[in-house]
């Protein structure tokens, strides 16, 4: 990703699934206008989801992504089918690709069931229209990837999805008004990246832009003497990292929060997040706690899951669970063995897959959190920096 493209996880996800040798890889080469996926008529050519990020008119910024056969067999089949599940729990619209030989059969009856049950707004294409003809079913379209018959009437209907955010929450717009002044305390440590911001920072400034504010970006260092320099500030936002040294300097008369609150929020996260994090209070002697990571490399993150929560839950609890570490896709679908999961802010994952783990647990029972919660709630600082989010202050 470059740093002038919108973040994947922003992107509409559109993903396309059917059969082996649907046409699904021919689509999206069509679609996209670029030669992305490789196509051949062999069954089962695409082996591995394929992302290709960019902006399709008239929908916008959109993550497309290719993905193996539904109907895979065999023990790699059906580990490639597992990835395909994988990709639907970020699907925000579901291209059902259908080779009109076959027509509508068990495999794209599964997929429509699946959508259904979690909401995600699908449309059925019928490929192969320049060497096939016949009824297709009320509602679907008829595309031929070669001559392109039918491609922009296809992404027509994708821009008219009704595609509902899974999460209400804006990251900070709602919580301040045209011309507040917001500040902005982050720490420049070794942790920090290199000559840039990380990206919750820069998406917090660009929607007070939006929102007609002014941000104020300071260190934590600095932090005391400017509040003395300029005490009226509408919010302040900081780094949970520097919570504690951010919240002594700054009067209760002035609302604080954190980046990681106001992400877990925007993700549509928060509130069961603020409820979860009551389990650590709870947690015994070899108890297990799952921390998941939503990326495997390149972490701004640095080793604050690894390293840093893991001894901090420690010295809370006095207590020495077992902490199992996942990372990137990959989440468990049996989360019940944990007494406890908490997730990183998850900023390279979109809301509907950050809301699915969410769900995932608390349909199993589990309680779930985030970093950002855990950190505050173990400082002593999470009512404080819930206080300024309205759903959440009583
Ligand atoms: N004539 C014609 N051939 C098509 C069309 N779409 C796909 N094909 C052919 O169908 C075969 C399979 O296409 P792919 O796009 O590789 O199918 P796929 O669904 O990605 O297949 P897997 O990756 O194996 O799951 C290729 O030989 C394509 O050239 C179409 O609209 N018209
Ligand atoms: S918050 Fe999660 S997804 Fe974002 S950089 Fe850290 S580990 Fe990766
Ligand atoms: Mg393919």
């Amino acid at each position: 990703m470059s740093l002038n493209s919108t973040p994947s996880s922003e992107r509409v996800h559109v993903a396309f699934f059917g059969r082996r040798n649907a046409g699904k890889s021919s689509l999206l080469n069509a679609v996209t206008g670029q030669d992305i996926a490789v196509v051949s008529d062999v069954e089962g050519t695409t082996t591995d989801p394929v992302y290709k990020a960019m902006e399709l008119l008239p929908l916008g910024p959109v993550m497309m992504i290719d993905t193996p056969g539904y109907d895979d067999e065999g023990v790699l089949g059906e580990k490639r089918v597992e990835k395909t599940r994988e990709i639907l729990r970020k699907t925000d619209i579901a291209v059902v690709v259908t080779d009109p030989e076959h027509g509508i059969g068990g495999v794209e009856e599964e997929l429509f069931s699946l959508f259904r049950e979690r909401g995600v707004p699908y449309i059925t294409v019928f490929t192969r229209a320049d060497i096939m003809s016949g009824e297709i079913p009320e509602g679907a379209v008829s595309v031929s990837s070669v001559t392109k018959s039918g491609i922009n009437g296809l992404k027509e209907r994708l821009a008219a999805v009704k595609n509902d955010p899974p999460s209400p929450y804006p990251i900070v717009s709602d919580l301040i008004v045209p011309g507040d002044l917001v500040f902005l305390v982050i720490p420049i440590d070794k942790a920090a990246p290199k000559g840039r911001l990380i990206l919750p920072q820069q998406q917090t400034i660009r929607e007070l832009l939006d929102a007609g504010c002014a941000s104020v970006a300071v260190r934590d260092t600095e932090y005391r003497d400017f509040l003395e320099k300029h005490p009226s500030p509408s919010l302040v936002i900081c780094d949970s990292q520097v919570f504690g040294k951010v919240a002594e300097a700054t009067p209760e008369s002035v609302r604080l929060t954190s980046f990681s609150i106001l992400m877990a929020r925007h993700k549509g996260i928060l509130t069961q997040a603020a409820r979860g994090v009551f389990a650590l209070d709870g947690l015994r002697e070899g108890d297990r706690v799952l921390i998941s990571e939503g990326c495997t490399h390149h972490r701004q993150c640095d080793d604050i899951g690894s390293v840093k929560l893991p001894r901090m839950i420690r010295g809370y609890t006095g207590a020495e669970p077992i902490f199992e570490f996942t990372s990137g896709g990959s989440f468990p679908n049996d989360v019940t063995g944990y007494a406890l999961v908490i997730h990183c802010g998850g900023c390279m994952l979109n809301e509907r897959e950050m809301i699915y783990r969410m769900k995932l647990c608390e349909a199993q029972g589990v309680p779930f959190t985030n970093y950002g919660v855990a950190i505050a709630q173990m400082k002593g600082i999470l009512k404080r920096s819930i206080k300024s989010i309205p759903e959440l202050a009583e």
